[in-house]
């Protein structure tokens, strides 16, 4: 998708467009003709093109209010869901924030949200203003910075961990990927690089982020998408579902392909029942979180494996 580049009489602003759940590719062309950074979250179905910035999440506190190159603005597409520094980003009165709303969404109520509610894209374009030459470059560098750091971590941890199992699926996953709650999603967008074009249709239980059926969700993503499907899910969502692997007989095999994170449990149940993770983000780091390491374990969903609690 293309939009016309942003008219030179638009005023010079640092904006950020910010991609969430459900975005769409709208959301990548918007910050490309406007050259502004693009910060998408894995299930935008924006998280693509030469504007997005992987790891943006470790460096909004660097664009933050004392910096040399403050965020002033901030354009939002679809839900945003994963992590406190965007909260924290939305929640600034001195950041004004627009939200593209073409049709009116059950999540965004009047009066609850701060957002300003734009139904057109010229209007967005008004509120947005166009990157100065510079911004976009900043953030570009940075997100490689971040990047490379983050890299050099993940390389030094011999075993797998959430990121780097995140990154993988992310790199290697085409057709369609589905996401689960709460921390793969996470995952992914901390560490998944943006590809030039997307890879993968991707899908996301958000809002109450709910594990209820994730894998039966994605079976059904599966059979109905008739495309090849990854989900990446923990451990505990996997054994919650479980059941969603058995297949009546006759129905069809979905070409689905499941990675568990197992890290026995962690880290969003000890977070829950200690009450010490009060900051996920500094506290999920990549040598951190359950005291067991994690282990993916993927299979193919078969039948024949199904019953028996399988993908080993
Ligand atoms: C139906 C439902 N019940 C409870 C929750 C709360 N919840 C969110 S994440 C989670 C545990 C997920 O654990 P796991 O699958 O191991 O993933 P991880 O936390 O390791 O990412 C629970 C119980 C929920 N989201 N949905």
């Amino acid at each position: 998708m293309n939009l016309p580049p942003a008219p030179a009489s638009l005023e010079d602003r640092r904006t950020v467009v910010l991609a969430g759940h459900d975005a769409g590719p709208v959301a990548e062309a918007f910050a490309r003709a406007h050259g502004l950074p693009l910060l998408a979250e894995p299930s935008s179905n924006a998280r693509f093109g030469p504007n997005a910035v992987g790891p943006y999440r470790l460096l909004l506190e660097h664009f933050g209010a004392d910096s040399a190159q403050p965020i002033e603005r901030v354009v939002m597409f679809g839900r945003p869901t994963l992590s406190r520094p965007v909260a924290a980003l939305l929640e600034r009165a001195d950041v004004p924030s627009a939200l593209y709303q073409p049709v009116p969404v059950a999540w965004y109520q009047p009066g609850r949200r701060t957002e300003l509610p734009l139904e057109n894209l010229a209007d967005l374009a008004d509120f947005a203003g166009r990157g100065p030459s510079d911004w976009l470059d900043a953030w570009l560098l940075a997100g490689a910075a971040a990047q490379h750091a983050l890299d050099v971590v993940l390389a030094a941890e011999p075993a797998a961990t959430g990121p780097s199992v995140g990154a993988l699926v992310w790199r290697h996953a085409r057709g369609q990927l589905m996401l689960g709650s709460s921390n793969g999603i996470r995952d992914v967008d901390l560490a998944g690089l943006p590809a030039a074009e997307p890879a993968a249709t991707v899908y996301a239980n958000r809002g109450l982020a709910g594990i209820d059926g994730t894998i039966s969700t994605a079976t059904g993503i599966a059979l109905g998408g008739r495309q090849d499907t990854t989900l990446l899910l923990g451990d505990v969502t996997f054994l919650h579902d479980a059941g969603g692997l058995l297949l009546g007989s006759g129905e069809p095999e979905p070409g689905l392909r499941i990675v568990v994170l197992n890290d026995a449990g962690g880290p969003s149940l000890i977070c829950w029942s200690t009450g010490l993770c009060a900051n996920p983000d500094a506290t999920r780091t990549p040598s951190s979180g359950s005291s067991a390491p994690p282990t993916p374990w993927t299979s193919r969903h078969s039948p024949q494996r199904t019953a028996s609690g399988t993908a080993r």
